[in-house]
């Protein structure tokens, strides 16, 4: 349950916020499996709450409110879900659903309209469309005054009160594990690799155990008979709560949400990029083999933006990134984002609901792609950006080596080995990197595949970096520089 399934060679995933499905399956062929990328994490597949509510019209939000466990939602019905799943095994890439099993929807008026064709009664905590009814939820076990988690210190209250007001499943009781049994294994018999347990922290490790440990095989259309389903348990530790992320860990793989913000926290300037050399289980995060990496996620870009590096610090992001997918530790997810307009008032991003591109009638409007491959019409794609896809294939290249010749100025300006198959500098200073450092590279002449590409013929679009029979190059990052990064690897050798 900790290993994603990629294939050897494709080491790591993308999460394509709110894409349709069948862009999704398209994007899988035409660039994730010749890029390299292992597997695509998807937005939540269940009938969900379709909100209109004054200046929030269709929010992001809203598929974290399911009404059913049927596949239906703005990314797509079942069709289009399962012919996703088929085309993305086809050529290697795979998927990975959000499931949110910890709630219901919150409160929302009688006939309010949904995603499919399911009727549901907030109020009455009705779902017809699983079904469940008010016996299925927490209520009973919640003492707080609102019902909703008052007190993030108190365990109790984050596993039995409602999150953010919704209604609250129960998953002690066998009825609601199968129910949740039956939605997974229909996925798995679709042919996913695995989850991402939305609001895991809200549910007893005992309870997921339960669930997790007896859901089906994965499909042997795509996978080795006796494969089981890989889990991400979204965890989010509070320094000062009592639910710690390895809780989850002996369940399957959790979030890490420190590497992120330290790495946010680094290059920002707050702390020297020299100390990063040990970042990982030295930093008190979880065992590598157990945690699950990245920059930002769909919540914190909107929440934490002056925390965490987005889309919107693009050198420093690049420059994050290429550190993250160079360094070995943890599975890393790329982040593939959508644009909004930020509008502060009182130090929040009012705006920070806005859902994806969309037509007049709401519906989602395909990404469409530049000439140099980055994406239109408001959607990002950080995974389309050469500094993030050539270091996906960066990591692929040095799989399975370990870290060593770190160097650094003292400061922040750092470089690293990984065995003798790849070497990444990084310059964060105020000023230029000019150095003659140990690449542990064979002799020759390789392609910096953040400032440009190795192209089929042999050439290379960007810098390029000699290296001698000892293993050393000049290294070269002005300051002026576009990117704030280098790296060279044995596949990038002109
Ligand atoms: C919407 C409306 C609500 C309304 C509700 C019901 O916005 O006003 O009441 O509907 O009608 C998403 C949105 C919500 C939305 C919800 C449902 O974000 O705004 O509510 O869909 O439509 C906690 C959970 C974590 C959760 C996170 C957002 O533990 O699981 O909140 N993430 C997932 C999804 C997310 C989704 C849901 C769960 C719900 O990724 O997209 O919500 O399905 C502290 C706590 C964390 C807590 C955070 C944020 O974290 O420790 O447990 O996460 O605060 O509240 C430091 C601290 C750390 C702190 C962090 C804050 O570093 O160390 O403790 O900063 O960023």
């Amino acid at each position: 349950q900790w290993d994603p399934h990629v294939l050897e060679n494709r080491q790591a995933m993308v999460h394509l916020f709110e894409w349709k499905y069948p862009d999704v399956a398209k994007e899988c062929e035409d660039f994730l499996a010749p890029k390299g990328y292992g597997g695509v994490q998807v937005s939540p597949s269940s009938e969900c709450v379709a909100v209109y509510q004054g200046q929030v019209q269709r929010p992001w939000w809203e598929r974290y409110q399911p009404v059913s466990y049927k596949i239906s939602s703005r990314s797509g019905d079942e069709g289009s879900f399962r012919d996703m799943v088929a085309r993305c095994n086809d050529v290697g890439v795979r998927i990975y659903t959000d499931v949110v099993l910890n709630h219901m929807t919150g409160d929302h008026p009688a006939g309010t309209p949904t995603t499919g064709d399911s009727y549901f009664d907030s109020g009455a905590e009705s779902y017809p469309g699983v079904p469940y009814s008010a016996f299925d939820f927490n209520d009973a076990n919640c003492h707080t005054a609102s019902g909703s988690i008052e007190d993030y210190s108190d365990a109790e209250q984050v596993r039995n009160c409602k999150l953010s007001g919704m209604k609250d499943l129960n998953q002690g009781k066998d009825y609601v594990r199968e129910m949740i049994m039956e939605y997974l294994n229909r996925l798995i018999s679709y042919g996913v690799a695995g989850f991402r347990v939305d609001a895991s922290k809200h549910m007893w490790p005992g309870d997921l155990e339960a669930i997790f440990s007896q859901l089906d095989d994965l499909s042997t259309d795509y996978f080795p008979a006796g494969t089981r389903p890989f889990v991400v348990f979204e965890v989010i530790e509070g320094e000062w709560e009592s639910i710690k992320a390895i809780d989850y860990a002996g369940i399957g793989r959790v979030t890490e949400f420190k590497y992120g913000r330290e790495l946010g926290h680094s290059f920002r300037g707050f702390n020297q990029l020299k100390w990063l050399r040990n970042i990982g289980e030295d930093w008190g995060m979880l065992p590598r083999h157990e945690s699950l990496v990245f920059i930002d996620n769909h919540d914190n870009q909107r929440t934490e933006s002056n925390g965490v590096l987005t889309f919107r610090v693009d050198k420093w992001y690049k420059m994050a990134t290429a550190f993250m997918l160079g360094f070995p530790y943890g599975f890393t997810r790329v982040m593939s984002s959508y644009y909004w307009d930020q509008y502060f008032e009182g130090g929040r991003d009012i705006n920070d609901w806005t859902g994806p591109p969309q037509d007049t009638s709401f519906d989602i409007i395909s990404p469409s792609f530049n000439p140099d491959g980055s994406c239109a019409n408001g959607w990002i794609c950080e995974h389309r950006w050469r500094e993030i896809y050539n270091m996906v294939a960066f990591r692929n290249v040095v799989h399975g080596t370990d870290l060593n010749d770190w160097w650094d100025n003292g400061n922040n300006q750092i470089a690293f080995c990984r065995g003798n198959r790849g070497f990444v500098a990084i310059n964060n200073e105020g000023a230029d990197l000019k150095e003659t450092l140990q690449t542990c590279l064979a002799e020759g002449t390789y392609c910096d595949v953040i400032s440009g590409s190795k192209t089929e013929a042999g050439s290379c679009t960007g810098k390029s970096v000699q290296v001698d029979s000892s293993g050393y190059g000049y290294i070269e990052i002005l300051n002026s520089e576009y990117d704030g990064a280098l790296a060279i690897h044995m596949d990038s050798k002109l």
